[in-house]
Protein backbone atom coordinates (compact mmCIF):
# COMPACT_ATOMS: atom_id res chain seq x y z
CA UNK A 1 0.00 0.00 0.00
CA UNK A 2 1.41 3.36 -0.95
CA UNK A 3 3.01 5.21 1.91
CA UNK A 4 1.50 8.26 2.45
CA UNK A 5 4.06 10.80 4.01
CA UNK A 6 2.05 13.66 6.29
CA UNK A 7 4.81 16.58 6.79
CA UNK A 8 3.72 17.49 10.30
CA UNK A 9 5.14 20.37 9.72
CA UNK A 10 2.60 21.47 6.86
CA UNK A 11 -0.19 20.57 9.78
CA UNK A 12 -1.13 24.51 10.63
CA UNK A 13 -3.57 25.21 13.36
CA UNK A 14 -5.51 27.94 13.69
CA UNK A 15 -3.15 28.86 16.99
CA UNK A 16 0.12 28.87 15.11
CA UNK A 17 -1.39 30.76 12.46
CA UNK A 18 -2.84 33.21 14.50
CA UNK A 19 0.53 33.79 16.46
CA UNK A 20 2.29 34.38 12.87
CA UNK A 21 -0.23 36.88 12.08
CA UNK A 22 0.87 38.55 15.21
CA UNK A 23 4.08 39.42 13.76
CA UNK A 24 2.50 42.05 11.78
CA UNK A 25 1.47 43.58 14.55
CA UNK A 26 4.88 44.62 16.48
CA UNK A 27 2.90 46.70 18.98
CA UNK A 28 0.70 43.24 19.68
CA UNK A 29 0.68 42.15 23.04
CA UNK A 30 -0.84 38.88 22.27
CA UNK A 31 -4.63 40.13 23.71
CA UNK A 32 -6.30 39.83 20.31
CA UNK A 33 -4.35 36.86 19.50
CA UNK A 34 -6.02 34.69 22.43
CA UNK A 35 -9.11 36.56 21.85
CA UNK A 36 -9.28 34.99 18.22
CA UNK A 37 -8.16 31.49 20.06
CA UNK A 38 -11.15 32.26 22.14
CA UNK A 39 -13.69 32.64 19.05
CA UNK A 40 -12.41 29.67 17.94
CA UNK A 41 -12.90 27.46 20.88
CA UNK A 42 -16.31 28.73 20.89
CA UNK A 43 -16.92 27.62 17.20
CA UNK A 44 -15.91 24.10 18.74
CA UNK A 45 -18.15 24.10 21.74
CA UNK A 46 -21.39 25.59 19.17
CA UNK A 47 -20.60 22.85 16.22
CA UNK A 48 -20.70 20.24 18.61
CA UNK A 49 -24.20 21.16 19.87
CA UNK A 50 -25.15 22.10 16.11
CA UNK A 51 -24.82 18.21 15.02
CA UNK A 52 -26.65 16.77 17.82
CA UNK A 53 -29.42 19.55 17.90
CA UNK A 54 -32.14 17.14 17.52
CA UNK A 55 -30.95 14.74 20.18
CA UNK A 56 -29.72 17.09 22.89
CA UNK A 57 -32.56 18.61 23.83
CA UNK A 58 -31.71 22.03 22.29
CA UNK A 59 -34.29 21.62 19.29
CA UNK A 60 -36.50 24.01 19.02
CA UNK A 61 -37.49 26.83 20.41
CA UNK A 62 -37.91 28.75 24.02
CA UNK A 63 -40.40 31.22 24.83
CA UNK A 64 -38.45 34.31 24.49
CA UNK A 65 -38.79 37.20 21.72
CA UNK A 66 -35.34 38.53 21.50
CA UNK A 67 -35.20 42.16 20.56
CA UNK A 68 -35.92 41.42 16.72
CA UNK A 69 -38.84 40.48 17.42
CA UNK A 70 -37.87 37.18 16.54
CA UNK A 71 -38.22 33.70 18.16
CA UNK A 72 -35.51 32.78 20.57
CA UNK A 73 -34.71 29.17 19.47
CA UNK A 74 -32.60 27.28 21.83
CA UNK A 75 -29.18 26.90 20.07
CA UNK A 76 -29.23 30.77 20.30
CA UNK A 77 -29.42 31.33 23.58
CA UNK A 78 -26.57 28.20 23.69
CA UNK A 79 -24.25 29.78 21.26
CA UNK A 80 -24.70 33.47 22.78
CA UNK A 81 -23.77 31.79 26.45
CA UNK A 82 -21.00 30.11 25.45
CA UNK A 83 -19.43 33.15 23.25
CA UNK A 84 -20.16 35.70 26.47
CA UNK A 85 -19.21 33.39 28.78
CA UNK A 86 -15.87 32.38 26.97
CA UNK A 87 -14.87 36.42 26.76
CA UNK A 88 -16.49 37.93 29.95
CA UNK A 89 -13.37 36.86 32.41
CA UNK A 90 -10.27 36.99 30.54
CA UNK A 91 -9.42 40.40 30.86
CA UNK A 92 -9.31 40.87 26.80
CA UNK A 93 -12.71 42.89 25.78
CA UNK A 94 -14.75 45.81 28.21
CA UNK A 95 -17.50 44.90 26.74
CA UNK A 96 -19.55 42.94 24.56
CA UNK A 97 -23.00 43.41 22.07
CA UNK A 98 -24.95 40.43 20.14
CA UNK A 99 -27.81 40.07 18.39
CA UNK A 100 -29.85 38.25 21.35
CA UNK A 101 -29.92 41.19 23.77
CA UNK A 102 -31.14 44.84 23.29
CA UNK A 103 -28.36 46.35 25.19
CA UNK A 104 -24.77 45.82 25.27
CA UNK A 105 -23.05 43.06 27.74
CA UNK A 106 -21.00 44.60 30.33
CA UNK A 107 -18.24 42.55 31.43
CA UNK A 108 -18.83 41.53 35.52
CA UNK A 109 -17.69 43.73 37.98
CA UNK A 110 -15.50 41.25 39.25
CA UNK A 111 -13.10 40.71 35.85
CA UNK A 112 -11.26 42.73 34.57
CA UNK A 113 -11.55 44.62 31.59
CA UNK A 114 -9.86 44.68 28.45
CA UNK A 115 -8.84 47.09 25.53
CA UNK A 116 -10.55 45.15 22.93
CA UNK A 117 -15.02 45.64 21.83
CA UNK A 118 -16.51 42.48 20.52
CA UNK A 119 -20.10 42.25 18.56
CA UNK A 120 -21.49 38.94 17.77
CA UNK A 121 -24.01 36.97 16.01
CA UNK A 122 -24.12 33.93 17.71
CA UNK A 123 -26.45 32.06 15.55
CA UNK A 124 -26.97 33.42 12.30
CA UNK A 125 -29.67 31.68 10.28
CA UNK A 126 -31.18 29.79 13.46
CA UNK A 127 -34.36 29.71 12.13
CA UNK A 128 -32.79 26.83 9.83
CA UNK A 129 -31.96 24.79 12.54
CA UNK A 130 -34.90 23.19 12.86
CA UNK A 131 -34.72 22.14 9.22
CA UNK A 132 -31.47 21.08 9.46
CA UNK A 133 -30.21 23.65 6.78
CA UNK A 134 -26.42 25.14 7.57
CA UNK A 135 -26.52 28.13 9.97
CA UNK A 136 -23.34 30.39 11.43
CA UNK A 137 -21.66 33.00 13.92
CA UNK A 138 -20.17 36.08 12.81
CA UNK A 139 -18.09 37.99 14.88
CA UNK A 140 -16.00 41.15 15.06
CA UNK A 141 -13.34 43.29 17.29
CA UNK A 142 -12.94 46.75 17.49
CA UNK A 143 -10.54 48.15 19.92
CA UNK A 144 -12.25 50.46 22.65
CA UNK A 145 -12.34 54.22 22.13
CA UNK A 146 -13.00 54.84 25.77
CA UNK A 147 -10.24 55.38 28.24
CA UNK A 148 -10.56 52.39 30.58
CA UNK A 149 -13.20 50.73 32.62
CA UNK A 150 -16.41 49.37 31.61
CA UNK A 151 -17.28 49.79 28.25
CA UNK A 152 -19.55 52.45 26.68
CA UNK A 153 -22.29 52.68 23.95
CA UNK A 154 -19.62 54.66 21.92
CA UNK A 155 -17.56 51.84 21.68
CA UNK A 156 -19.64 50.02 19.86
CA UNK A 157 -20.67 52.97 17.34
CA UNK A 158 -17.78 52.42 15.58
CA UNK A 159 -17.36 52.50 11.23
CA UNK A 160 -16.60 48.65 9.95
CA UNK A 161 -13.50 50.19 8.71
CA UNK A 162 -12.20 50.51 12.25
CA UNK A 163 -12.64 46.74 12.63
CA UNK A 164 -9.34 45.10 13.93
CA UNK A 165 -10.36 41.81 12.71
CA UNK A 166 -13.47 39.59 11.75
CA UNK A 167 -15.00 36.74 10.65
CA UNK A 168 -17.24 34.10 10.85
CA UNK A 169 -17.42 30.21 11.92
CA UNK A 170 -20.02 28.09 9.13
CA UNK A 171 -21.48 24.84 10.72
CA UNK A 172 -22.24 23.33 7.94
CA UNK A 173 -21.19 19.54 6.00
CA UNK A 174 -18.06 20.80 7.21
CA UNK A 175 -17.34 23.44 10.34
CA UNK A 176 -15.00 26.09 9.00
CA UNK A 177 -13.33 29.12 11.04
CA UNK A 178 -12.67 32.22 8.37
CA UNK A 179 -11.10 35.02 9.75
CA UNK A 180 -8.98 38.46 8.77
CA UNK A 181 -7.32 40.30 11.21
CA UNK A 182 -6.38 42.94 8.01
CA UNK A 183 -3.66 40.68 6.11
CA UNK A 184 -5.61 38.71 4.00
CA UNK A 185 -8.68 36.12 4.79
CA UNK A 186 -7.80 32.66 5.98
CA UNK A 187 -10.03 30.00 6.73
CA UNK A 188 -9.60 26.84 8.84
CA UNK A 189 -11.80 23.01 8.88
CA UNK A 190 -12.67 21.70 12.26
CA UNK A 191 -10.89 18.03 12.11
CA UNK A 192 -13.37 16.50 14.89
CA UNK A 193 -10.81 13.32 15.32
CA UNK A 194 -8.15 15.73 17.07
CA UNK A 195 -10.53 18.94 18.06
CA UNK A 196 -8.46 21.18 15.56
CA UNK A 197 -9.63 23.88 12.94
CA UNK A 198 -6.61 23.25 10.73
CA UNK A 199 -5.17 25.79 7.77
CA UNK A 200 -7.27 24.54 4.59
CA UNK A 201 -7.72 27.82 2.67
CA UNK A 202 -4.82 30.19 2.97
CA UNK A 203 -5.37 33.67 1.67
CA UNK A 204 -8.74 33.66 -0.11
CA UNK A 205 -9.22 35.93 -2.70
CA UNK A 206 -12.55 35.79 -4.19
CA UNK A 207 -12.72 34.18 -7.93
CA UNK A 208 -13.55 35.33 -11.59
CA UNK A 209 -15.97 34.86 -13.18
CA UNK A 210 -18.41 34.83 -10.39
CA UNK A 211 -20.98 31.92 -10.58
CA UNK A 212 -23.47 32.73 -8.24
CA UNK A 213 -26.18 35.43 -7.30
CA UNK A 214 -27.53 35.36 -4.24
CA UNK A 215 -31.16 36.94 -3.03
CA UNK A 216 -34.31 36.20 -1.91
CA UNK A 217 -36.57 36.96 -5.24
CA UNK A 218 -39.99 35.97 -3.11
CA UNK A 219 -39.78 39.46 -2.08
CA UNK A 220 -38.46 41.26 -5.69
CA UNK A 221 -42.23 42.99 -6.28
CA UNK A 222 -41.26 45.09 -2.92
CA UNK A 223 -37.37 46.73 -4.32
CA UNK A 224 -36.54 49.32 -5.82
CA UNK A 225 -36.71 49.92 -9.54
CA UNK A 226 -32.90 50.13 -9.38
CA UNK A 227 -32.60 46.86 -7.87
CA UNK A 228 -35.17 44.84 -10.10
CA UNK A 229 -33.46 46.53 -13.01
CA UNK A 230 -30.31 45.01 -11.46
CA UNK A 231 -31.13 41.40 -10.87
CA UNK A 232 -32.63 41.34 -14.64
CA UNK A 233 -29.15 42.52 -15.39
CA UNK A 234 -27.35 38.91 -13.26
CA UNK A 235 -30.68 36.94 -14.89
CA UNK A 236 -28.89 37.70 -18.29
CA UNK A 237 -32.05 40.35 -19.50
CA UNK A 238 -31.02 42.74 -22.20
CA UNK A 239 -27.34 42.61 -22.46
CA UNK A 240 -26.81 41.70 -18.66
CA UNK A 241 -24.14 38.77 -17.24
CA UNK A 242 -24.93 35.19 -18.88
CA UNK A 243 -24.10 32.19 -17.09
CA UNK A 244 -25.17 32.81 -13.19
CA UNK A 245 -26.81 30.89 -11.14
CA UNK A 246 -29.34 31.50 -8.14
CA UNK A 247 -28.41 29.91 -4.83
CA UNK A 248 -29.96 30.92 -1.41
CA UNK A 249 -29.67 28.74 1.63
CA UNK A 250 -31.32 32.00 3.94
CA UNK A 251 -28.14 32.00 6.06
CA UNK A 252 -25.63 35.04 5.52
CA UNK A 253 -22.76 33.02 6.37
CA UNK A 254 -23.75 29.96 4.11
CA UNK A 255 -24.81 31.85 1.46
CA UNK A 256 -21.77 34.38 1.95
CA UNK A 257 -19.25 31.52 2.09
CA UNK A 258 -20.29 29.83 -1.09
CA UNK A 259 -19.63 33.11 -2.86
CA UNK A 260 -16.35 34.04 -0.99
CA UNK A 261 -15.03 31.02 -2.40
CA UNK A 262 -16.62 30.43 -5.66
CA UNK A 263 -17.14 33.97 -6.75
CA UNK A 264 -20.85 36.10 -6.82
CA UNK A 265 -22.89 38.55 -5.24
CA UNK A 266 -25.25 38.18 -1.91
CA UNK A 267 -27.92 40.68 -1.62
CA UNK A 268 -30.50 41.67 0.73
CA UNK A 269 -31.75 44.88 -0.18
CA UNK A 270 -34.35 47.41 1.11
CA UNK A 271 -38.08 46.45 0.53
CA UNK A 272 -41.37 47.90 1.01
CA UNK A 273 -42.73 45.06 3.20
CA UNK A 274 -42.54 45.84 6.35
CA UNK A 275 -42.55 49.84 6.95
CA UNK A 276 -40.34 49.07 10.42
CA UNK A 277 -37.30 48.17 8.30
CA UNK A 278 -36.96 50.28 5.72
CA UNK A 279 -33.55 49.06 5.48
CA UNK A 280 -33.85 45.59 4.97
CA UNK A 281 -33.33 42.92 7.30
CA UNK A 282 -29.84 42.22 8.78
CA UNK A 283 -27.81 44.19 11.06
CA UNK A 284 -24.72 46.72 10.43
CA UNK A 285 -22.94 45.70 13.51
CA UNK A 286 -22.60 42.31 13.82
CA UNK A 287 -23.28 40.66 10.48
CA UNK A 288 -22.82 43.31 7.46
CA UNK A 289 -19.86 44.70 8.33
CA UNK A 290 -17.68 41.96 9.60
CA UNK A 291 -18.69 40.31 6.40
CA UNK A 292 -17.77 43.35 4.47
CA UNK A 293 -14.08 43.83 6.13
CA UNK A 294 -14.12 39.88 5.21
CA UNK A 295 -15.06 40.67 1.58
CA UNK A 296 -12.60 43.68 0.85
CA UNK A 297 -10.10 41.44 2.44
CA UNK A 298 -10.21 38.94 -0.52
CA UNK A 299 -10.80 41.37 -2.77
CA UNK A 300 -14.31 42.38 -2.97
CA UNK A 301 -16.98 44.96 -2.28
CA UNK A 302 -19.62 45.46 0.26
CA UNK A 303 -22.02 48.55 -0.85
CA UNK A 304 -25.29 49.49 0.86
CA UNK A 305 -26.23 50.45 -2.59
CA UNK A 306 -25.01 54.07 -2.68
CA UNK A 307 -21.72 53.82 -0.38
CA UNK A 308 -19.60 51.35 1.02
CA UNK A 309 -20.55 49.35 4.14
CA UNK A 310 -17.26 49.86 6.31
CA UNK A 311 -17.77 53.61 5.87
CA UNK A 312 -21.53 53.83 7.67
CA UNK A 313 -21.56 55.40 10.61
CA UNK A 314 -23.67 53.01 13.10
CA UNK A 315 -26.27 55.29 15.31
CA UNK A 316 -27.88 52.18 16.97
CA UNK A 317 -26.06 48.76 18.20
CA UNK A 318 -29.33 47.28 15.65
CA UNK A 319 -29.32 49.26 13.57
CA UNK A 320 -30.06 47.64 9.88
CA UNK A 321 -29.08 48.17 6.24
CA UNK A 322 -29.56 47.14 3.04
CA UNK A 323 -26.61 45.08 1.94
CA UNK A 324 -24.72 43.99 -1.81
CA UNK A 325 -21.38 42.64 -1.01
CA UNK A 326 -18.90 40.11 -3.42
CA UNK A 327 -17.33 40.68 -6.41
CA UNK A 328 -16.55 44.31 -6.58
CA UNK A 329 -17.39 44.75 -10.58
CA UNK A 330 -20.78 42.81 -9.50
CA UNK A 331 -21.36 45.47 -6.35
CA UNK A 332 -20.29 48.60 -8.20
CA UNK A 333 -22.93 47.84 -10.80
CA UNK A 334 -25.84 47.52 -8.63
CA UNK A 335 -25.03 51.00 -7.16
CA UNK A 336 -24.73 52.37 -11.23
CA UNK A 337 -28.28 50.59 -11.45
CA UNK A 338 -29.44 52.62 -8.20
CA UNK A 339 -28.18 56.15 -8.90
CA UNK A 340 -30.06 55.81 -12.75
CA UNK A 341 -32.87 54.29 -11.46
CA UNK A 342 -33.61 55.22 -8.02
CA UNK A 343 -34.46 59.28 -6.63
P1 LIG B 1 -35.18 35.78 4.45
C1 LIG B 1 -31.46 34.43 8.76
O1 LIG B 1 -32.71 34.55 9.42
C2 LIG B 1 -31.07 35.82 8.26
O2 LIG B 1 -30.93 36.70 9.33
C3 LIG B 1 -29.79 35.74 7.44
O3 LIG B 1 -28.90 34.78 7.90
C4 LIG B 1 -30.32 35.41 6.04
O4 LIG B 1 -29.45 35.89 5.01
C5 LIG B 1 -31.65 36.16 6.02
O5 LIG B 1 -32.07 36.30 7.39
C6 LIG B 1 -32.71 35.39 5.27
O6 LIG B 1 -33.88 36.18 5.32
O7 LIG B 1 -36.09 36.98 4.60
O8 LIG B 1 -34.71 35.60 3.01
O9 LIG B 1 -35.69 34.50 5.04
Amino acid sequence: MARISIDPSRIMTIERHILEEQTYHPEATGVLTNLLYDLALAGKVIASKTTRAGLAEILGRTEDINIQGEQVMKLDRFADLTIFRLNDHTGRVAAMASEENENFLAVPDKYPKGKYILVFDPLDGSSNVDYNVPIGTIFGVYKRISEDGPGTLEDFLQPGHSLVASGYIAYGSSTMFVYTAGHGVHGFTLDSTVGEFLLSHPNIRIPTPPKYFSVNLGYQIYWSKGVRRYTEYLQGHEGGIKGLSLRYIGTFVSDFHRNLLAGGVFYYPADRRDPKKPHGKLRLLYECAPLSFIAEQAGGYASDGRQRILDIQPKSLHQRTPIFVGNRDLVEKVEEFIRENDS
